[in-house]
């Protein structure tokens, strides 16, 4: 037994104890001797524990895009808790679970218009790729098993999305993942994009990759081909021009579902619904999560088309087509939420808004491009990430302490991975706090120079 812990009587402002919590993602032991609280949000700023004001440079992590405490979005959460707490998703259903697909699926592209609910985007990538697989089981080609993915993409934390995702420390401690996965090379080549904003010029032949890995592995064995149409968590990597509809044609010509990973790219990141729109490129299922309400409540999930949906709906009536499913699946809670922003984003025109801003978004970014130590800046929607120069031996502790003194001396939320800083603020930010946001970076990085 270890020695009894003081009762946290505290308030929830001023923990006693750092200890019990094993932070997801986190250098714990950084962290607890020198924290990072947050204590309250409010539109594009959170507040400390110790009274500072925050401006969120991340929307959360990239999820909060209507900014904190929208008052719609909070009263519907409270209306719905007391109204229907909860209901089973299993044999059971629900208004709001409904209203929400069809809400859904009108704001995706094409056909794309069924919707499978779950609460995270790392179940989303899994739900996706079983989606597929049972796809061509049912369709008699079980053989059709493989899956494809990308060098450095990030699709979540379950072993399906750590399997097709490409971020070594995010697979390398976790044994032997699912077999039967390959992956394209990813899109980055600093000589050839350095400084560029919006999609590079340079990299849609990488798309043709996709043939090699057909001959090699052959169609008839390949189920998916899973993307996110900008790279994330990686360091953000716009796609090339041209790019994504290279991939859709090669899927097509070998009968390979395409699956856009839309986790952080939906809901308005890039200035459109989803990236797909964007692109003018179709896929066969697209993945969301985040953005969907904002990050109130957790909630993910599938949008697939209309055939794929169509051919699961058949043999007896009484028998379930799919077998998957969550608990939280389409939660109330989750669902009220989620009309809850669309109607925020719809009503503040939101999406439309985050066009309109992104060239003097990328214009302010690129401003801090003759800094000490910042090697590119790629810009894209509202998204900015800045590579620093790595501090020989300590790969990460720039932009590591990029991020803490952001927080602690300049007021300010930011990311950082690997010696990239990622700035991805609410689709709210007024110009000024653009103008804010930038100078505060400015100050961010020259103070770790
Ligand atoms: N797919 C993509 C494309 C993502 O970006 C996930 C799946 C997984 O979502 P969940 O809800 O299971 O975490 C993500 C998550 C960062 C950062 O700093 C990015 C994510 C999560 C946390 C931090 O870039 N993306």
């Amino acid at each position: 037994m270890t020695a009894a812990r003081p009762y946290p009587t505290q308030s929830a402002l001023a923990p006693n104890d750092l200890e019990a919590w094993w932070m997801p993602f986190t250098a714990n032991r950084a962290f607890k001797k020198s924290p990072r609280m947050v204590a309250g949000a409010k539109d594009m700023y959170y507040t400390t524990s110790d009274g500072r004001q925050i401006l969120d440079g991340t929307a959360g992590l990239w999820c909060c895009n209507a900014g904190h405490g929208r008052d719609e979005i909070v009263s519907a959460i409270q209306k719905q808790a007391a109204e229907l707490d909860f209901s089973p998703a299993f044999q059971f259903g629900h208004a709001k679970g409904f209203q929400l697909a069809s809400r859904i699926a009108d704001l995706a592209p094409g056909d794309l218009d069924h919707v499978f609910f779950c609460n995270s985007g790392s179940e989303s990538i899994d739900t996706a790729l079983k989606i597929a697989l049972a796809y061509w089981n049912i369709q008699g080609q079980g053989q059709k098993t493989r899956l494809i993915g990308r060098e450095r993409g990030y699709h979540g934390v379950g072993f399906g999305g750590i399997s097709v995702g490409g971020i070594v420390a995010n697979r390398k401690f976790f044994g032997t993942l699912l077999a039967g996965v390959d992956h394209l090379p990813h899109t980055y080549n600093r000589a050839e994009q350095a400084f560029t904003k919006g999609e590079p010029e340079w990299g849609a032949h990488l798309a043709d990759d996709l043939e090699r890995i057909v001959a090699l592995h052959d169609a008839s064995t390949i189920a998916a081909v899973v993307v996110e149409p900008m790279a994330g968590s990686t360091g953000v990597l716009p796609p090339p021009k041209g790019y994504l509809k290279r991939l859709r044609e090669i899927c097509t010509k070998y009968g390979i579902l395409l699956i856009f990973d839309e986790v952080i790219t939906g809901f308005g990141r890039l200035g459109t619904p989803f990236a797909a729109e964007r692109y003018g490129v179709i896929p066969d299922m697209i993945t969301f999560a985040k953005g969907v309400n904002s990050g109130t409540v957790p909630m993910g999930g599938v949008i697939a088309r209309k055939g794929i949906y169509d051919a699961f709906m058949k043999g007896p009536e009484h028998v379930i087509e799919l077998f998957h499913g969550y608990t939280y699946s389409a939660h109330p809670l989750a669902c009220a939420a989620a009309l809850a922003t669309l109607d925020v984003y719809r009503d503040e025109k939101l999406f439309e808004r985050t066009k309109e801003i992104e060239p003097r978004w990328m214009d302010a970014v690129m401003t801090l491009k003759d800094l000490p130590n910042v090697l590119d800046i790629r810009t894209i929607g509202l998204v900015a990430a800045i590579d620093l120069a790595s501090i020989p031996d300590a790969f990460g502790k720039r932009a590591f302490n990029a991020m803490d003194k952001a927080f602690q001396e300049h007021g300010m939320m930011i990311r950082s991975t690997g010696d990239t800083l990622a700035v991805t603020p609410p689709l709210i930010i007024s110009d000024a706090q653009i103008d804010e946001l930038v100078d505060k970076l400015r100050k961010t990085i020259l103070s770790v120079a």
